[in-house]
């Protein structure tokens, strides 16, 4: 009745050497955008010592992949290790610094967990009906399920897990060598699914349907398509004194912290950036996906 399936995967890893051009100060119609008109104050010296610590970490690959049984998700192993997180060179003041973080092994979804997967939920008396699936443009099977921050944490509960800790969420999307995008430090065109519709979809799309979209640790839509809840309460200046072995985010607080708010936030190439770090009242109805430290 299970199956498990599992896949070594060597993933070539490519690191450009483009150096990251920011689109910083722009105008943002987003809610909850951090403060944009803060100047960048990184000196190009500082930055090139911030990357130079980057290549003790081992460089980030696909590594093992498993199904979880509950609800047929894929799962990617992280293993233990450092990464950078934030940016010292970001134009938003709540991502810098950039600074070390070492995590403990962990699985995460590979997929933003979608709307026919949270209906195994429902069905088992666990979870509770989105409310935005009035709208049938974001309600269908495949297009990743848009809830509250507590009805996440209770899915993720259900299939025996979590959700990432905001630490866990960005290396799971940007590896071990501090790029700025999944897929590199290049901003690609239609890539993956952001506000625009020119990219096909003008709201979500169903989940993995923009393969280029994909992360080093094999996380796919993790730029685009929804907005994603990590455990955190946010904390604009986290990132300043954050813990260096596997950060939680502050004790309490009264909004959430919210990654990559695309197709369903507004924004562009710079929202959907590995360190773009939102507040969002825990309320509001954003996608997600799970992690668990046994192997699925
Ligand atoms: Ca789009
Ligand atoms: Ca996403």
């Amino acid at each position: 009745m299970t199956h498990r399936t599992r896949m070594l995967v060597a993933v070539a890893v490519l690191i450009t050497s483009v150096a990251c051009a920011l689109l910083g100060g722009g105008s943002d119609e987003g809610a909850g955008a951090p403060d944009a008109a803060v100047p960048v104050e990184a000196t190009p010296t500082e930055a090139s010592e911030a990357e130079d610590e980057v290549p003790e970490a081992e460089a980030a690959s696909v590594v093992e992949m498993a199904t979880r049984t509950e609800d047929g998700m894929e799962m990617s192993l992280v293993p233990a290790g450092a990464f950078t997180m934030g940016a010292d060179e970001s134009a938003f003041a709540p991502e810098r610094p950039a600074h070390l973080v070492t995590l403990d092994a962990y699985w995460i979804d590979v997929y933003e967990v979608s709307n026919a997967q949270y209906l195994l939920c429902m069905e088992a008396d666990v979870c509770v009906e989105p409310k935005i699936w009035w709208n049938k443009e974001l309600s269908g099977d495949d297009q990743p399920a848009l809830v509250p921050h507590a009805s996440a944490e209770a899915y993720c509960q259900w299939v025996g897990g979590r959700l990432p800790t905001e630490a866990e969420w960005e290396k799971a999307v940007r590896g071990t060598d501090g790029r700025t995008w999944p897929w590199g430090n290049e901003f690609v065109d239609m890539i993956a699914n952001l506000s625009s519709d020119l990219d096909g979809y003008g709201a979500t799309s169903p989940v993995g349907a923009f393969p280029g979209d994909l992360s080093p640790y094999g996380l796919l839509d993790a730029a685009g398509n929804a907005a994603e809840w990590v455990a955190d309460w946010y904390d604009a200046d986290y990132y300043q004194r954050s813990p260096v072995e596997n950060p939680t985010g502050p004790g309490s607080g009264d909004k959430r912290v919210q990654r990559a708010p695309i197709a369903n936030g507004g924004g562009g190439p710079e929202k959907c950036r590995t360190t773009a770090r939102y507040a969002a009242d825990p309320n509001w109805d954003f996608g997600f996906r799970c992690v668990r430290t046994s192997e699925p």
